[in-house]
């Protein structure tokens, strides 16, 4: 398979200022017709090379004449002599027999589109770089009883019928864009119709499409819509730019949602929501999807990517906007613990594995193989310490500079930073090889404190582990807030302040101490490291109950937990007493919401705490965690009942006082039940039945779906029957069994995949029961090797439908060095398998091939 380099990047050599495009759509024989005027970029003779990807030309003219041609593979090549031509190209399609999601494709009945990143090639020949712009002319046609909605980006321009029973509209998209961002969708949809008038007071349409009975579940993502259009307005000073602004909910997606100019694709998952059918996790999810996709249009958009490996650009800075526009909405603390558990859960092990990548890439086989947490969360964080470096004043200079300057190009991180640069009035040399090593530092923090001189030292030290293909590391700029707290008085004994460690060592003076110090250091977690303290139980217990930062205060509670547990799995049992007087601690204080309450006492995952060994023992991990639960639950039984009740009365209502009621009462939940209180599986039946919202009837079938009565089967029946014509819901009921904690679990997983209900050509599907299956830490590490075998199996069918899918499923089986040498050796075996698949695709052969390395 092809390499691409980015050291390789060249310029293209023809450019397309303009494109009409004519689409007869039929599922079965759809006809594209281009036309593109091509301009000669520079001084060359180098020939109009059109991408193309599955697709024969049965046309093709220059400037109106039948011209030469020849395919290059599966490339298009055209020699012209001059320096600008119109090319027209004929190509013919199959939308419904289209499987990879990627292109022209059927879903649900309609016909909608997925370009980025290379699927434009799927649908007509053209340059499918991101660094070619474009101005669009889309003229649609179709069945009108069949596909009475017409849509593509832009503004609609004109429309009409044909004596034939089809009908067709034209749409005109004003800013030249990257052929990765153009989509159409033909279908037969109601729209939620609403109108934002923008600060310098243009009306702009703005609609979400669904199927006529989902519309009553398209309130909440309207509204986050228009809450986020105003957001960007007040905190960026960005403004939309069209007419229009179109979301469209298809049930066939190989990801969450796509940015394309004024016509956002989505998951259905992120669009639909009522109390009954959706979490307030997943009303969370849809605002924040629906708010990056929004932001896309300036961060991505506006200023797109100059080729793939800048894909960090517009990613992210995009998830550091809508993260920055979450926590605008509610606890902006527990907003920062939520990202902060998904970049630990995602990004920290990909890069401690074979798939570690720096956040702006050297090489790909895939592309869509470097859709990462790496890219996306990591990429935010980036974004974040240079915010913290710069401060909120000249970050806000900075990124004005960068709209400013970057507007209507296709622009590198390097070209962001150099802004971050210049208005900061900061020197980021030595911070940009966040951007070129891959790796999580590790930062040791060791205080000492001298009694008599009253002078606290703290020695930072800083490391970071070999990556593939990057065996020695330089050193990092981390910025670390931090503050030292007295042990006696409790009281502040020095002020917060941010520390640049950029240096492999250095120390940090702190005068007039005059009781020893407690360290509260990553504030915020200001930097993505990992940090290393040896504070004991007891300083940890004093931060969870007294540190004036909340992220810092969750932080010594997990902390506490983690060390306990590591010294259960290596010891057999650990001291509970210190993890069980801080839960109590954060549970009695008043002053704390509901919501950080419940995030602050849940135990870390079993992978996090297998993250922290040398060698994952899945058995031992969760045995471990089990025991500390079921203590947990048993000394604080009161207490968990008291948080239950206090909850109970409330009716539902989306707001963050009551989602962190629903929270807390649902951890809550879990703990009694761990507590082995003979009641517990009655309240949790009690729960289920009666709950007016699914984060309750999800919560309780999630704690009665781990345990063993027998409300268990009885409750995943009645969640089947009710929600049976709910696909986002079944994928629910799917998860649940997958996530269950039981013995039993990967034999009920195989039986799931066998269920009438049970399709890999449904993304959202295949993610609900083999993706969470891989995150099933116990289940999926069968000592045995069933787990392996299962997903691999299930890797190698998916990856015939819809490649992209099936390698996005991978990593979890790659990251075998982290375990004991028989589970490493049935996990090798199984990537080997996939390996040597006949027609196996490169997204798979990419990961699995880098796995094994
Ligand atoms: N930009 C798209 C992701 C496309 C993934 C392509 N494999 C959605 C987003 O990040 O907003
Ligand atoms: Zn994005």
């Amino acid at each position: 398979p092809v390499v691409t380099r980015r050291a390789d990047y060249t310029a293209p050599a023809w450019l397309v200022p303009e494109i009409a495009l004519d689409f007869d759509l039929d599922p079965r024989r759809t006809r594209v017709r281009a036309r593109l005027n091509v301009a000669r970029n520079g001084a060359h003779d180098a020939p109009l090379r059109l991408d193309g990807d599955g697709l024969a030309p049965l046309a093709v003219r220059v400037d109106g004449v039948d011209a030469d041609w020849r395919m290059d593979g599966a490339t298009l090549e055209i020699a012209l002599s001059g320096d600008a031509h119109e090319v027209e190209t004929e190509v013919e399609i199959a939308p419904e027999r289209n499987t990879q999601l990627m292109g022209l494709y059927a879903s649900g009945g309609n016909l909608c589109t997925q370009c980025e990143a290379e699927g434009f090639r799927r649908i007509t020949f053209f340059p499918d770089r991101p660094d070619v712009l474009t101005r669009y002319q889309v003229k649609l046609t179709a069945e009108k009883a069949r596909y009475p909605v017409l849509l593509a980006n832009g503004d609609p321009v004109a429309s009409g019928d044909l004596d034939d029973g089809r009908h067709w509209a034209e749409w005109h998209d004003p800013f030249p864009k990257p052929c990765y961002l153009f989509a159409l969708i033909a279908g037969d949809l109601a729209a939620n119709r609403d109108t934002f008038t923008t600060r310098s007071g243009r009306d702009v349409e703005v609609a979400i499409w669904v199927r006529e009975r989902d519309l009553a579940k398209t309130d909440h993502a309207l509204h986050a819509l228009k809450t986020a259009m105003a957001w960007d307005e007040r905190v960026y000073g960005r403004e939309y730019d069209l007419d229009v602004f179109n979301i469209v909910a298809v049930d066939d997606f190989n990801f969450g949602a796509m940015e394309n100019k004024g016509l956002n694709i989505f998951n259905s998952r992120y669009i639909l929501a009522d109390p009954d059918t959706a979490t307030d996790h997943d009303y969370d999810a849809i605002a924040a999807v629906v708010a990056h996709e929004y932001f896309h249009n300036w961060s991505g958009n506006r200023i797109t990517c100059r080729d793939w490996f800048q894909l960090s650009l517009k990613e992210g800075f995009t998830v550091y906007r809508d993260q920055k526009f979450s926590a605008d909405q509610g606890s902006a603390a527990v907003k920062r613990i939520e990202d902060v558990r998904t970049l630990r859960a995602a990004q920290f092990p990909e890069d401690a594995g074979p798939l570690a990548h720096p956040v702006r890439p050297d090489s790909y086989i895939e592309i869509s193989n470097f859709y990462t947490a790496t890219i996306y969360n990591k990429g935010a964080e980036l974004i974040g310490m240079m915010a913290t470096i710069l401060g909120a004043e000249k970050f806000r200079r900075a990124t004005d500079l960068y709209f400013d300057r970057f507007d209507g190009t296709a622009a590198t991180c390097e070209d962001f930073v150099s802004c971050m640069e210049e208005a900061g009035e900061v020197d980021l040399t030595r911070f940009r090889r966040w951007y070129s090593q891959a790796g999580t530092p590790r930062v040791t923090a060791r205080l000492v404190h001298e009694a008599g001189s009253g002078r606290a030292m703290l020695t930072l030290r800083q490391t970071m582990a070999p990556t593939p293909g990057q065996p020695v590391k330089e050193p990092m700029v981390v910025p670390l807030t931090v503050k030292l707290f007295g042990a006696d008085s409790g009281r502040e004994v020095a002020p917060e302040q941010l520390v640049l460690l950029s240096e492999p060592e250095s120390e940090i003076a702190f005068e007039s101490v005059g009781e020893r110090p407690i360290l509260s250091i990553n504030r915020g977690f200001s930097a993505p490291v990992v940090v290393e303290t040896d504070r004991s139980a007891a300083d940890l217990g004093f931060l969870s109950g007294h540190d004036d930062d909340p992220f810092a205060r969750y932080e010594a509670m997990q902390q506490l937990m983690l060390d306990t547990l590591v010294s259960s799995v290596q010891r057999g049992r650990g001291d509970h007493a210190p993890v069980i007087d801080a839960v109590r601690q954060t549970l009695l204080d008043g002053d704390l919401d509901s919501a950080f309450i419940a995030e602050a006492v849940l135990l870390p995952s079993d992978s996090f705490i297998g993250d922290q060994m040398a060698v994952v023992d899945p058995d031992a991990i969760f045995r471990a965690r089990e025991a500390l639960r079921r203590d947990l639950g048993r000394e604080l039984e009161g207490e968990w009942r008291e948080a239950y009740e206090a909850a109970l009365a409330n009716r539902f209502e989306y707001s963050p006082a009551a989602k962190g009621a629903r929270r807390l009462k649902n951890v809550a939940l879990g703990y009694i039940n761990a507590s082995g209180a003979p009641d517990a599986a009655s309240l949790a039946f009690v729960q289920f039945e009666q709950a007016d919202n699914m984060t309750d009837r999800q919560g309780a079938l999630a704690t009665l779906a781990s345990g063993t009565s027998d409300k268990r089967v009885a409750a995943l029946d009645i969640f089947y029957n009710r929600y049976s014509d709910n696909a986002l819901v079944l994928d629910k009921w799917f998860a649940t069994q997958a996530l269950s904690s039981r013995d039993d679990t990967a034999q009920a997983v195989e039986e799931l995949s066998r269920h009438k209900d049970f399709t890999l050509a449904n993304p959202n599907r295949a993610r609900s029961l083999i993706g969470a299956f891989a995150m099933n830490q116990r289940a999926f590490h069968d000592a045995a090797g069933r787990g392996y075998r299962f997903v691999a199996d299930q890797l190698i069918a998916l990856d015939k439908l819809n490649p992209q899918t099936a390698a996005k499923l991978l990593p979890p089986l790659g990251r075998w060095r982290r375990f004991d040498k028989d589970r490493a050796a049935l996990m090798r075996a199984e990537l080997e398998r996939i390996v040597a698949t006949p027609g196996l695709s490169k997204d798979m052969f990419e990961q699995a091939s880098k796995s094994l390395d």
